[in-house]
């Protein structure tokens, strides 16, 4: 089994989708081991998105992702980095296959409704950035 890091970001979370995007996760045969609302503040978001500190959206979207509550979650499955990030689709929502999360969730490629770690070193990162392992159920 494998763990995956995933949000429900704050335009999801606003637009009350965090209730549909779970009952597909559930329905996807994802174990959400956990799972908590948070209101990431800027410090934080930039410490999450180090990676991207270089990028030129990097403001943008820290600001996005400190503008709102959030769900944060730890999912565990067989290949869960690759099968979260087949179930949310392409970075551009407008790129994003019918059936995805982020083609009937996201607006545009800031605000596209989910994260999901891309590789098993970041998932080893981005996991307890949140969660400490007592709250790994
Ligand atoms: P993914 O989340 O699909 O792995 P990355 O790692 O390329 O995509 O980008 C991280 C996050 O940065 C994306 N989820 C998206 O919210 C944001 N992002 C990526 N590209 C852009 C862009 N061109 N303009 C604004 N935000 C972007």
């Amino acid at each position: 089994m494998e763990k995956t890091f995933a949000i429900i970001k704050p335009d999801a979370f606003a637009a009350g989708s965090a209730g549909k995007i779970l009952a597909r996760i559930y329905a996807e045969g994802f174990k959400v081991v956990g799972i908590k609302k948070l209101y990431m503040s800027k410090v934080e978001a930039e410490g999450f998105y180090y990676v991207h500190k270089e990028r030129p959206f990097f403001a943008e979207l820290t600001e996005f992702m400190s503008s709102g509550p959030c769900l944060v979650m730890a999912l565990e499955a067989k290949g869960a980095i690759k099968k979260w990030r087949d179930l949310m689709g392409a970075t551009n929502p407008a790129e994003a296959a019918e059936g995805t999360l982020r083609k009937e969730f996201g607006t545009n490629i800031g605000e596209n409704a989910t994260h999901g770690s891309d590789a098993p070193e970041t998932a080893a990162f981005e996991i307890p950035y949140f969660f400490s392992g007592l709250e790994l159920i």
